[in-house]
């Protein structure tokens, strides 16, 4: 059950158009060059509108690191790490929601900004400006946004062995609604050629590794409807620390996909090799084997995890506690997620919070007798297809994807 649509109004327009047998790309660009209006005259019979696609340059870099108020947050260097206790629900409200950044926050007007789709598997170079992108049909995603190295800390506390890169805890996620354009539909503005493989996604963040971060999509996750090109989170435009004005988001992939200041799309007929898949954001260690270009095994989708919304460690006083958490997986809904206060000897069902949707993340509760002294829980969350947490993730250099169950410290006082 995904709690995307597309708008109303555009899904109308569209009917309209292709019963008057235009084809998608046609509609795109009529929408974007005259609004309905355009599409509107063109279903009448009164000829496509011609006017040209343009847009203006990318403003410049502000050195400030970051925009919001760090304080209710676990400051890692620059980046935000979230505290799960303080989460108030299902959605993450933006001023609560981590940050992550590779150099600094961009703070970028619309007027000066535009994005540029471009490469040799598009027929034709797009330059959009903020309205053009406003113009096409807008879908709404609920997603959570995981960096790949969520828990990255517990291969240090968990197996004795630190990997490199910000000792995140358990709060380098948040739960977002998210709206935007699809993806697909901005690449089939520029018409997609047969051949097309890779589409690679720059940021603006011109201070980053490589001057502007940036990462490759496959061509199939690239054209599925639910990767979106985001100008609203949580009803709000798009602050600047998650990208304004636009920024990618790829329900259940890890966190580097998902660029923010968007300025340029690179479509290519081969598979294209940069630093975001070659050193960073690939699994290297001995369990995993390298492949084309890269140093190991390239990270793309999220795993499955669970995690206590409570602080690490936590103190509770002797007496009856519902305790609370947070469980996703990008394979679908989760099915279950087992509590053991006994270091794993014994498991208990939680209650798992319905409705669920498809690339939300789930919340889970159950009803906890605490006695005075030291204790820890674990967590485990398996979903629908069977997926579940393993005792145990083989070491990665980089500390990617760390999913074992955690045994959350709780000192209960009398
Ligand atoms: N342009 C740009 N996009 C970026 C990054 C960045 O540094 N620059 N960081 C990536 C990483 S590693 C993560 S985990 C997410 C974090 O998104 P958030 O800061 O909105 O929570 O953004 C991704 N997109
Ligand atoms: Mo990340």
């Amino acid at each position: 059950m995904g709690l995307g649509t597309w708008s109303e109004q555009s899904e109308c327009l569209w009917e309209l158009a292709s019963g008057e047998g235009m084809p998608r790309r046609q509609f795109l660009a009529l929408l974007v060059a005259g609004g309905a209006a355009a599409v509107l005259a063109a279903c009448g019979g009164r000829g496509s509108s011609s006017t040209p696609i343009t847009g203006s340059p990318a403003s410049t870099v502000d050195p400030a690191a970051l925009f919001k108020d760090p304080t209710p947050f676990i400051q890692l260097g620059d980046s935000l790490e979230s505290r799960l206790e303080l989460m108030p629900g299902l959605i993450t409200p933006n001023d609560l929601f981590f940050v992550r950044n590779n150099s600094a926050s961009v703070d970028l007007s619309v007027d000066g900004w535009s994005l540029i789709v471009e490469g040799d598997a598009v027929e034709q170079r797009l330059d959009l400006s903020y309205d053009d992108i406003l113009r096409l049909p807008s879908r709404s995603v609920t997603a959570y946004l995981e960096c790949a190295g969520n828990h990255r800390v517990m291969f240090d506390r968990l197996q004795g062995r630190a990997a490199d890169g910000t000792q995140w805890g358990r709060g380098a996620i948040g739960n977002g609604i998210w709206i935007g354009v699809s993806l697909a539909d901005v690449l089939t503005l520029a018409g997609l050629a047969d051949d097309a493989v890779s589409v690679l996604l720059v940021g603006l963040d011109k201070d980053s590794p490589e001057g502007g971060f940036q990462r490759v999509l496959p061509l199939e996750k690239a054209l599925d409807t639910d990767t979106i090109l985001a100008y609203e989170m949580n009803g709000e435009p798009l602050p600047r620390d998650h990208g304004f004005p636009l920024r990618a988001i790829v329900p259940g992939w890890v966190g580097s996909s998902q660029i923010k200041w968007l300025g340029r799309i690179v479509v290519s007929a081969d598979p294209q090799w940069t630093r975001n898949n070659t050193t960073s954001y690939v699994l290297i260690g001995d369990d995993y084997s390298p492949e084309g270009e890269a140093l190991g095994q390239v990270v793309t989708e999220q795993n499955i995890k669970s995690a206590l919304a409570l602080p690490w460690p936590a103190r509770l006083e002797a007496g009856p506690h519902t305790l609370r958490g947070y469980a996703h997986s990008p394979r679908g809904q989760i099915y279950r997620v087992q509590y053991s206060d006994d270091g794993g000897a014994s498991w208990h069902d939680s209650r798992v919070l319905t409705p669920q949707s498809q690339y939300s993340w789930a919340q889970f509760e159950f009803a906890w007798s605490a006695s005075a002294g030291e204790h820890t829980i674990m967590t485990r969350a398996t979903d629908i297809a069977g997926n579940t947490q393993p005792d145990r993730v083989p070491f990665n250099q980089k500390g990617y994807l760390f999913n074992q169950p955690l045994p959350h410290p709780i000192r209960v006082s009398a």
